[in-house]
Order: structure tokens, then C-alpha cells, then sequence
């Protein structure tokens, strides 16, 4: 086998961020365990990794050595396998440029939207530290800070993944006609944290199913696992996956939220129902209610846009032209349209989109404003290549793919 340096603190380690320690959250041993973007603060189109945002829903687990690293393929198979990186890396390989988002992301505005209260802001970050020592200790927020608390965003990010697609390696196995989906399971064990699921609906005052000690896993439906730009990633942003991220090789899922990419894959079980996973059947579900029948599991995003500059903290501005600038994207397709509001959504404009417009990527666009003193709510909202405008996905109880338009609100003086 090729000598590789693939033994490096990267991906053997849990290299601490080199930047932006204010958003990273630590384990008792110094090491990060969650983490958001500053995405007000990035340029270009790909978040660098250690700006990357980082959620887990279970413990981290330690790391394991790449040549050591196998994954198990079996279930309705003609032959069951196990493939280690080298042959995996002989595959036809494929790199996908996309965004990764936490279906968690701005939940706020959904509150803000319907309630009013506290804007969620992307400048002023809660304090990731203080949830991951709550995290490391099984600490139960209290109701008070659990209802005051619904400001999750930069839960997203952007990044190149390079892996090989997940049908090259099913057709090595081969598909029984019988397979319906596939059982992608993580290496990654714990128990699911009440503390997530409270703040997700928002208050204590609910019935948390816990499923004891599970790895994590996620039952993909069999046409998105065949979709060519679905892989099985080792690289991201031009190096190895990192440990943090999921490393030796995780789940690509682009358009589809975080938590269908599984992370620190062991084992693809191709299966001939939808498998019962924790992660699918009791959180990150679309519903009205815990006990809604018709409750779905979450997939595709919606079509977002945020506002980068100006935000709420940059007032008051000083008269005259500013670029209203911003990131959209979409879970189905490439973004078509990006319009603007500078009177709180009365009237709206075209806003130029910068090129490139690739499939599952966000666009940068911008809008010239002449600002004239007063107070102003400047709304954006975008549309995708499939005709769908903001927003798209209704209110639901755990606050999903919340695609609702945020406004900024400044002055300007
Ligand atoms: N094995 C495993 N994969 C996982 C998770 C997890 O807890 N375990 N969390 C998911 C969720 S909810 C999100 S949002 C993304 C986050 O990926 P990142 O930390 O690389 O940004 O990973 C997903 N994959
Ligand atoms: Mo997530």
C-alpha cells in the first residue's frame, strides 16, 4: 500500500480550531465537541473546515486509524462485504461542492416570525462552551433557559467533499430487487440528549422517548443513496476528512439536511423497509405535534437566503449607498432568484447573483441600497431553479428546516 500521511493530528487527532474558539464548544479534555460558523464573517463559497460548524447528537467517539477503518455492507445484498479505504479509493471517484446545514438552523425565526421577542442573531453567538460543559455532564437546561433560548443559527456551512459515490460501492455488493432503503450507522455511540430535544420544541414540558445507548444512523430511501452526487466522502476541502467531521469516511447527502450526512460510517445496511432509526422516526421529524400521525421525517431544505451584511448590530449606518449582501441556497436545485426589500417587503428587487450557481452550493448575491436616514427593515428572499420561493416548509413542533425571511432592522442616521 502507498505510504500516505494520513496519520497526522488531523484525522487521528481532535486538533483544537485554530480560530474562532468563542464558537466552539469543549470536553472536559479540551477537545471540541460542537461548534458554529461565522458566516457574517467568511468571503467566497467554501467555509474554511475550522470555521466549519460541528453538531453531534451522540458522544464523539474516539478516532480510528484509516487503514484499520472498514465498512460492512450487508442486508438485501447478492454479497454481503467489507471494504477498507485502499479499495475504496479504487472506485470511481466524484467531488461535490454543497451545504451542509443543521435542520436546526435559525429555529428562532420561527418564534420571531409568529411571536415576535428576541431576533436571532448571527452576530452575537450564545455561549457553545456552557452547552457543551451541560452536554458533558447530562445537564438538563431549566424551562426558563430552554424558552429563552430558541437562537440556534450559523448551523451552516460549505464545503468540497471528495469520496466516491455510495451506488458504485452498492453495485459491488449487489442490489437484491427487494432493497427499499439504506442503513447508513455511524461508530459514534450515546444517548440521545434530552437537553437537544427540549430545546428543539422549546420547553422541558415534553415527553422524551429515549431510546438508551444507540449508534447513530439514518435509513436513506433508496433513490437519493443512488443519486450519483450522493458519495461516501474521505476528503473535504482539499485534505482528509477530518476527525471531527466524520473522518476516516462519512454520508453526502447534498441537498438534504445535516443529520442525513452520518458521519464516521461503519456500516451500510441495505435494507427492505424503512428501518425504525431514533434520528428519523422520533427527532428530526416534520409534524404538528409528538403524537401527529402524519409526523414525516425531515429531508430536503427548503430554499434559504440570509442577509450577511447589513445585520441588526451594524446600525445605525451612515447615509448613502451600501451593498446589501447575503448567501442563498436550496435543497432542491440551484438558486434562480434573489429579490430584495428595503421597505419591510412592499416592494422587492432584483439582487445580483454572482456566479458560480452550482447545483447544491449557496450563491453570494448582492443589492445596491441608498440608504436615507431612518429605520429600515430589509427583507431577502430567494427562489430556486424548481420555481420555489421562500418560504417552503411549514411551522412544526421541533422547529426543522425553519426557511422562513428574517429581516435585518437598522437605522441610519
Ligand atoms: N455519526 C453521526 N453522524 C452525524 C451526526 C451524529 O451525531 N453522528 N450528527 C448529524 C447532524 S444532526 C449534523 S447537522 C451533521 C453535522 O456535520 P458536521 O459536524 O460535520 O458539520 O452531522 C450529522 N451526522
Ligand atoms: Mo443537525
Amino acid at each position: 500500500m502507498p505510504k500516505r500521511e494520513i496519520e497526522g493530528d488531523w484525522v487521528m487527532g481532535w486538533p483544537d480550531r485554530k480560530r474562532l474558539s468563542l464558537m466552539a464548544g469543549k470536553d472536559a479534555d479540551g477537545r471540541v465537541i460542537n461548534g458554529r460558523s461565522p458566516v457574517l464573517d467568511l468571503e467566497g463559497l467554501i467555509t474554511p473546515t475550522d470555521a466549519y460548524y460541528i453538531v453531534n447528537q451522540l458522544e464523539v467517539p474516539e478516532p480510528v486509524y484509516p487503514d484499520d477503518w472498514r465498512l460492512v455492507i450487508s442486508g438485501a445484498v447478492e454479497r454481503p462485504i467489507e471494504i477498507g479505504l485502499e479499495d475504496l479509493r479504487k472506485l470511481p471517484g466524484r467531488t461535490v461542492r454543497a451545504v451542509t446545514e443543521c435542520a436546526g438552523n435559525d429555529a428562532g425565526f420561527f418564534d420571531y416570525l409568529t411571536k415576535g421577542g428576541k431576533k436571532p442573531s448571527r452576530r452575537n453567538q450564545q455561549d457553545m462552551q456552557k452547552r457543551a460543559e451541560m452536554r458533558v455532564k447530562g445537564a438538563v437546561p431549566s424551562e426558563a433557559e430552554v424558552s429563552s433560548e430558541s437562537t440556534t443559527t450559523c448551523a451552516v456551512s460549505a464545503g468540497e467533499f471528495t469520496g466516491v459515490p455510495l451506488a458504485e460501492v452498492l453495485k459491488l455488493a449487489g442490489l437484491k430487487p427487494s432493497a427499499l432503503a439504506v442503513r447508513a450507522e455511524g461508530f459514534d455511540t450515546g444517548r440521545p440528549d434530552p437537553a437537544v430535544q427540549f430545546r428543539s420544541v422549546g420547553t422541558t414540558d415534553y415527553t422524551y422517548v429515549d431510546p438508551g445507548v444507540i449508534n447513530y444512523d439514518k435509513g436513506l430511501p433508496l433513490a437519493k443513496a443512488l443519486h450519483p452526487d450522493t458519495i461516501l466522502a474521505w476528503g473535504m476541502n482539499g485534505e482528509y476528512l477530518s476527525h471531527i467531521h466524520g473522518g476516516p469516511v462519512r454520508l453526502v447527502t447534498p441537498g438534504w439536511s445535516g443529520n442525513w450526512w452520518v458521519k464516521w460510517l461503519q456500516k451500510l445496511e441495505v435494507t427492505e423497509q424503512m428501518p425504525p432509526c431514533y434520528h428519523q422516526t422520533h427527532y428530526f421529524v416534520l409534524g404538528k405535534s409528538a403524537d401527529d400521525p402524519d409526523k414525516m421525517p425531515i429531508t430536503a431544505m427548503g430554499v434559504r437566503c440570509i442577509i450577511t451584511d447589513p445585520v441588526d448590530e451594524d446600525s445605525p449606518l451612515d447615509a448613502g449607498d451600501h451593498a446589501v449582501r447575503g448567501l442563498a441556497w436550496s435543497g432542491e436545485g440551484m438558486i434562480a432568484r434573489v429579490e430584495v426589500s428595503v421597505d419591510g417587503g412592499n416592494t422587492w428587487n432584483d439582487a445580483h447573483i454572482e456566479e458560480p450557481r452550482e447545483r447544491w452550493l449557496w450563491v453570494r448575491w448582492s443589492y445596491l441600497w441608498e440608504a436615507k436616514p431612518g429605520t429600515h427593515r430589509i427583507m431577502a428572499r430567494a427562489t430556486d431553479e424548481k420555481g420555489r420561493v421562500q418560504p417552503q416548509i411549514p411551522w412544526n413542533f421541533q422547529r426543522k428546516l425553519c426557511d422562513w425571511i428574517g429581516p435585518t432592522d437598522v437605522t441610519v442616521k
